[in-house]
This record gives C-alpha cells, structure tokens and sequence, in this order.
C-alpha cells in the first residue's frame, strides 16, 4: 500500500468534483503516448465503475502498441462542440492547447491533471504534482482518496501508464511510489509480460526496415558524446511507414556507451527537419531547442531546422560540442 496522497495537489477537490457530478469529458494531449492514452482508459472505466456518464477523447488516433489495452474501444475523435458536460478533465498535457478540444467551454467544471513540470493553471481545479512518476500515479491517488477499489482493467492501465512513462522503470522519474503502485497493481491482477507484449514485443515490420534504414546513418562527433542518426521521407517511402514509426529512434544513439547527447532528424519537407534531441546527464537541451525555435525539456527537447542534413547535423554537433560536461 501507498500512502503519500498529499492534499495541496488537489487530489480532494478531484475526488469531491467526481463524487458530486454525474457526466464526465475526459481528454488528453495530441500525439498521446503511453501515459497518455492509458491514464484516460484508467479514468474512464473507474468513473464508469461507479456509475458515471464518461466521453473518452482523443484527437489522434490510439498508438498500435496501446490497443491492447483495457478501454481502447471506447475512445472517440470526435465529440460534438455543443454537448455538456458536468466535469472535464485534461490528463498529462503540459498545456490545454495539447488537448485539442474546448474543455472550459463545454464543461461546467474543468480540472488539469498532470505531472509536467511548468504545466499550465487552466480551468478550475489544478491537480499536478511534478513528483509524480506519470500522471496515472494522480489517478491511483484520487481512486484511493475516493475508496474505489482497483479493478484488473483499471489496474493494468495504470501498470502501463508507469512503466511508459519511466521507460521500464529506467528514468531517474522511477522513484519508490512508482515501484509500489505498479507493484500494487501487479497484486491487483496484472499480468506483466501481457503489458510487455503489448508495448514492446508487437513493432509493425515496417518500423524495424526503417530502424535498420536510419541505423546506417549513425554519426558520432569526434569527441565521441554526441550521435546522430536521420531518416528522410525516401526511407519511408520505401518501407512503406507512416511518420509516427520513427516514435523513439532517438533513443538507439543515446544507448551508445559514452554519449551524452542523442539527435534524431526526421526529414518534413525539402531541406526541412523535425529534429528530436535526448541527453542523458547534465546538457539542457532544452535550452539549445529554444534557441533554435523550439522547446522541451531538460532531457528531451526538439524543433524544426532547415539545411541539408549534412548542415544541420554539423550546426547541431558544434551548437552542442560548448554544452558538454
Ligand atoms: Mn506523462
């Protein structure tokens, strides 16, 4: 058991908002990912548990490697704009915007619940704590508040939503509350290996042709800290993938033994970049993605850039070559 619910996040208002209501929009950030997408199956089949009226939203559709999940048939992309809604809850955006949807104006009352660091203060109640390890920890929390037990399909979107965000319990994110609750949802009923078949053993064929594609444009700065890899849109064009298959490559050159900084590039357009940056230690490249136009966090940032790739991954190795411990 758990018990580090703290009342300054706003985990009481939550559960006293969902007590006393009866119709529920629940929403999360575009792009979902793990966390994401499990945190709004977790919501919403509690909520249903109990009795409630619940509209799951998202504006994309569910990642194939989270349709196996508990809830997946639910999800809608699109909700009519004149539709009303006692409570509208926005999970793990960072940002209203993210959500794609008019949660304040369709819903009498709105609530943020996150764990982003700097995430906005919109709508009427602000449940975000930054020490959580993914914003299903604050689902866990509100669930416990309101005494609702743990169903198996709660329980194993929760799990999910832990071990996604933490990235297999692997990010400094992984302290003692995620180990507890993922553990307490293992008691709960979850089959582990059924989550890891899910998020990690089930690649379209695809992704691995592109992987092995961009692998071969491996680039590592003379110093050996930084890596590169790129992928151009001839490469998906020749396996046939979507640009969401490229999800995560940046992290292969990060696992490189001695790099602190991994770059990916996805090619948008002629001489046009998506770039994705990861660094493992002390480099903020955060700040360098701001200055390049961009944003993100400490450890996971990226923006648009235009050259050839050959400029871009040269003006990125020297932008980065002064930030380097
Ligand atoms: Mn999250």
């Amino acid at each position: 058991m758990v018990n580090n619910t703290d009342p300054g996040t706003g985990v009481e208002q939550v559960a006293a908002a969902i007590r006393d209501s009866s119709s529920f929009l629940i929403a999360a950030h575009e792009s979902p990912d793990g966390d994401a997408i499990a945190s709004t199956f977790a919501l919403t089949i509690a909520l249903r548990e109990m009795g409630k009226d619940v509209v799951a939203y998202n504006v994309d559709p569910i990642p194939q490697k989270l349709r196996f999940l508990p809830g997946a048939d639910t999800l809608v992309n699109h909700v009519a704009e004149q539709t009303r809604y006692d409570v509208g809850i926005v999970l793990d955006a960072g940002e209203l915007r993210r959500a794609k949807i008019d949660v304040i104006g369709m819903c009498g009352i709105s609530i943020n619940i996150d764990h982003h660091p700097y995430s906005e203060d919109f709508g009427d109640i602000y449940c975000v704590d930054t020490g959580a390890s993914a914003t299903a920890v604050m689902i866990y929390r509100i669930l416990k508040h309101l005494d609702h037990p743990v169903s198996v399909a709660v329980a194993e979107n929760i799990y999910t939503a832990i071990l996604s965000d933490t990235g297999s319990f692997r990010y400094s994110s992984a302290n003692s509350e995620a180990f507890c609750v993922a553990g307490e949802m293992v008691g709960c009923g979850v089959d582990p290996w059924k989550v890891a078949g899910g998020l990690y053993e089930s690649q379209e064929e695809e992704r691995l042709r592109l992987l092995a594609k961009s692998l071969a444009t491996l680039q590592i700065s003379a110093c050996g800290r930084v890596a590169a890899i790129y992928a151009t849109e001839q490469m998906f064009a020749e396996v046939g993938a979507g640009p969401e298959l490229a999800d995560s490559f940046v992290n292969y050159p990060r696992s490189i033994h001695g790099v602190e900084v991994a770059v990916f590039l996805r090619e948008i357009g002629p001489d046009s970049y998506k770039l994705s940056m990861r660094s493992k230690g002390s480099v903020d490249v955060g700040a360098l993605a701001r200055e390049l136009g961009g944003g993100g966090h400490r450890n996971a940032a990226g923006g648009e850039v235009s050259g050839s790739v050959e400029q871009v991954v040269a003006d990125v190795f020297k932008r980065l070559h002064p930030l380097l411990p």
